[in-house]
């Protein structure tokens, strides 16, 4: 790919992002695809993104050519296979600008990396009475787990409430910080209301309780540049899935003081250093954290969808989206039927919706016979749905690939269902 652009002066941002979008979605085989005959309008990049043929390409070569275990072998293959294991996690180090490769944890996805620390952190430093903070938006990935060690070890869950529009009420943050918080963990942007969230305010306020901080950065990593040293959180968890990756492989950033006094997650091949009947010694890091067989290729497929990022820049990303969520948000403003569920100062391309009184699924089965996918439901928030009392939103979630054609499909689509369903 050799499209980086720059952008000439005084040039119309919507026109020219418009026009680059639609040159970068050839990199994207699946974009091309008619569904139920008619153009594919993907418009579920929160669920999952599409995938650049610069990964596709990446992950066959590694089963057509290299495919070999890691870590394990003198031979040849599994050499290279390893080699290239760690370029990946090298790249992935320098994207979120983590200070050691030891900092840098493969996980299956964000869903591993939040329950590894969860239950390294229950097995060594979470007691009873202790308090575990999270927010009313988090998905259930960052809810579950803190319920289940609360529930064990007699911590309790603590939430921070969010107002009207779907932001946290920061008026009442400080509150909620006191000497029994022990962690706090938030997600840096919803899945189902888009919202960016003051995550720079939330770890100041953790520090000065002594709480660690692990963000869930699932939606952040695909549309925004992330930089955990300057973020200064403890733990930063995201999926590659969402970030143009393959499905199967996440990340856990830590701060190594932390990741070493935590004690091993699974036991397995690859994170011991020896083992006897009497005794086991453990890996060092990162690899005391990943025991078994990694998703080989899917890691090298991230370090590619981390390359395939950095060749387009996320400011380009970043005003790319801009100009497809303006031109979206214009005109569904446009139908009366519509009523926005978060409406937050700083968003990302999210827009989840409802019409009139109908139920979301009957409206995304009548966009899905039109060729345009929007995913419909709770999201994994129900305690999120509940607070605004609604069963589920229907959710467009934008990636910079997405066009004015995929925002008219999606509007000529809820013209339809307003009449099928007399909304
Ligand atoms: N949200 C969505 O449609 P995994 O499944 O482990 O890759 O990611 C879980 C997860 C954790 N946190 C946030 C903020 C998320 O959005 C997700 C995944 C998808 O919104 C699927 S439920």
């Amino acid at each position: 790919m050799t499209r980086k652009p720059n952008e000439p002066e005084g040039v119309n941002l919507k026109e020219h992002t418009m026009e680059f979008g639609q040159d970068l979605r050839s990199d994207f085989p699946t974009l091309a695809r008619s569904v139920r005959g008619s153009r594919l309008s993907y418009l579920d990049n929160g669920a999952t993104s599409q995938k650049p043929l610069q990964v596709i390409q990446v992950v066959r070569k590694f089963y057509e050519d290299q495919n070999s275990n890691i870590h394990r072998g003198v031979h040849f293959l599994s050499q290279e296979a390893t080699s290239l294991y760690e370029e990946a996690r090298e790249k992935i180090r320098k994207f979120i600008n983590a200070g050691s490769f030891k900092e840098v944890i493969i996980t299956s996805g964000t869903t591993e990396s939040i329950n590894l620390v969860a239950d390294c952190l229950e097995r060594s430093e979470l007691r009873a009475g202790d308090e575990v903070l999270i927010s009313h938006m988090e998905h259930h990935s960052n809810i579950v787990p803190w319920q289940m060690i609360c529930e064990r070890i007699g911590a309790n869950l603590k939430v921070i409430p969010i107002n009207e529009i779907g932001e946290l009420k920061t008026e009442e943050f400080d509150q909620l910080f006191n000497e029994r918080t022990k962690l706090v963990a938030v997600t840096h942007v919803s899945n189902s209301l888009g919202t960016i969230n003051p995550v720079q305010r939330i770890i100041r306020l953790a520090k000065s309780v002594g709480a660690k901080v692990l963000l869930d950065g699932a939606q952040a990593v695909p549309h925004f540049s992330v930089d955990v040293k300057e973020l200064d959180c403890d733990f930063y968890a995201f999926s590659a899935h969402k970030m143009f990756g393959p499905t199967g492989v996440g990340v856990l950033y830590g701060k190594k003081a932390i990741l070493d006094k935590l004690p091993p997650y699974k036991g397995g091949g690859d994170m011991i250093e020896s083992v006897s009947f009497e005794k086991t010694t453990y890996n060092q890091l990162p690899h005391k954290f990943e025991a078994g067989t990694p998703n080989i290729c899917g890691v090298l497929g991230l370090g590619a969808a981390i390359d395939y990022i950095n060749e387009i820049g996320y400011s380009t990303i970043e005003k790319m989206e801009k100009s497809v969520y303006d031109y979206a948000m214009s005109e569904l403003k446009q139908i009366d039927q519509i009523r926005f569920v978060g409406r937050a100062e700083h968003k990302v391309g999210v827009i989840s919706f409802l019409m009139g009184g109908s139920h979301p699924y009957d409206v995304g089965t009548i966009l899905d016979q039109m060729g345009v996918a929007v995913r419909t439901g709770h999201h994994c928030t129900q305690p999120l749905m509940d607070r605004y009392n609604i069963p589920g939103t229907i959710r467009a979630s934008l990636a910079f690939y997405n066009n004015q054609q995929d925002i008219d499909a999606l509007v000529e689509g809820l013209k339809k269902s307003i009449k099928m369903l007399g909304i």
